[in-house]
């Protein structure tokens, strides 16, 4: 299997899976000049990450759907009992983060791909910067008081939430100062020794 990534993308919290079942992929680096190529548009035709090859060539984009189905194909103590409640509460955050926190970060960061007027764009980031804020105000309140998202173990979830509390250190005001029991469970993420392995494998330093 091939798992097209980019460092710091949403594309880690999948490849954090695949790495925490062992499963044998080759992770492609997708450098700027691949991510808008013919080639590549092939395999996705938004030209974004991640896109997962399984060996047949079947293409899997969505980093939530491979996350599930590599949890699930694999066997993982990242993903509860299909039938519990924790499942059900797993998947509402992480269609919650992939739906609310993720289009937010792209508005506050990439607002010159909503309109071209440079005015207009800057009312849009500032629009991205509240709407993630609103939306990390959630995420965070599932956190507090808590070890992880869901449950008493380590999910998928928590995976995802680490990812956007690293993107978070690019938002004012920062994860680290507004979001305390997000980003103390970003650490914990950290300790995980797959997550270690992506963030050498990616380049990037672990959180302080
Ligand atoms: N809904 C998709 C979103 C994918 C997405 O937005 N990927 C970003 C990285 S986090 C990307 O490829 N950005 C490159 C670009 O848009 O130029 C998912 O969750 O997988």
């Amino acid at each position: 299997m091939k798992l097209y990534y980019r460092p710091g993308s949403c594309a880690m919290a999948p490849m954090v899976v695949l790495e925490d079942v062992g499963a044998d992929y080759e992770a492609v680096a997708v450098s700027d000049e691949l991510l808008a190529s013919d080639d590549y548009e092939a395999i996705n035709p938004r030209h974004q990450v991640p896109s997962l090859i399984n060996d047949d060539g079947g293409l899997m984009t969505e980093s939530v759907a491979i996350m599930i189905w590599t949890a699930n194909s694999y066997g993982s103590d990242l993903i509860p009992a299909p039938d519990s409640w924790d499942y059900g509460r797993m998947v509402m955050c992480l269609n919650f983060m992939a739906s609310q926190e993720h289009p937010a970060f792209g508005l506050h960061i990439r607002p010159f791909r909503f309109h071209d007027d440079e005015a207009v764009q800057a009312d849009l980031k500032e629009k991205g910067r509240q709407l993630w804020h609103a939306a990390m105000t959630r995420t965070n309140g599932w956190a507090e008081g808590r070890q992880w998202l869901v449950g008493d173990a380590m999910s998928l979830a928590d995976v995802l939430a680490w990812v956007h509390a690293r993107w978070g250190l690019r938002v004012e005001p920062k994860t680290n100062d507004a979001y305390p029991a997000l980003w103390s469970l970003a650490k914990r993420v950290e300790q995980r020794p797959s997550v270690g392995r992506v963030l050498d494998k990616v380049g990037l330093r672990p959180l302080g």
